[in-house]
């Protein structure tokens, strides 16, 4: 079932989303939804709370490499900055450079049964882990503008939503 997705400056976009504890049907439910709802929507990642759901749990599939569930997921920075073209389901129409997203991470989750396992990944599926890793935290990517671009994106955002 496709979902809808949750716009800024949705509060629940906000909030900081809770550990998965149960590895269950329902579980798997709702990671077939998140799959179906990131490819309507033309995404390379979703995070539950995107869809309302405050669980630490995303979706990612990024050009070639494997689609990925992430449950409970934490990564650590090995590689460098580097300069990105962003966008977010939940900023729709917006793009913007962000500098701040590194390059190279390993990242610790666990499977939709709850087994622990580790990858490393780079360039934009680097970025996207990072991505949804924020959104589980509440935070979006128009936090990592320089304070110029996100003023400027904010009043393209709004004036387009006003439009409709
Ligand atoms: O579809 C998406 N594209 C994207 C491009 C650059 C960096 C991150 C992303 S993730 C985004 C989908 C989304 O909003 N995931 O939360
Ligand atoms: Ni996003």
């Amino acid at each position: 079932m496709i979902r809808p997705i949750l716009a800024h400056p949705d509060p629940r976009l906000r909030m900081v989303s809770r550990p998965v504890e149960h590895f269950d049907d329902k579980l798997r439910a709702l990671v077939d939804d998140m799959f179906e709802t990131m490819y309507d929507a033309q995404g390379i990642g979703l995070a539950a709370v995107q869809i309302g759901v405050h669980l630490r749990l995303a979706v990612m599939h990024v050009e070639d490499n494997p689609k990925r569930v992430l449950v409970n997921p934490e990564y650590e920075a090995l590689g460098e900055p580097m300069p990105l073209d962003e966008g977010c389901l939940s900023v729709p129409g917006m793009r913007d450079r962000t500098k701040t997203r590194r390059d190279w991470v390993r990242v610790r989750a666990q499977d939709v049964d709850g087994t622990p396992y580790e990858f490393e990944a780079r360039g934009l599926e680097a970025a996207c882990v990072q991505h949804e890793c924020d959104h589980i935290d509440g935070k979006l990517y128009i936090d990592h503008l320089t304070p110029v671009r996100r003023s400027r994106l904010l009043k393209r955002y709004q004036k387009e939503r006003e439009r409709g």
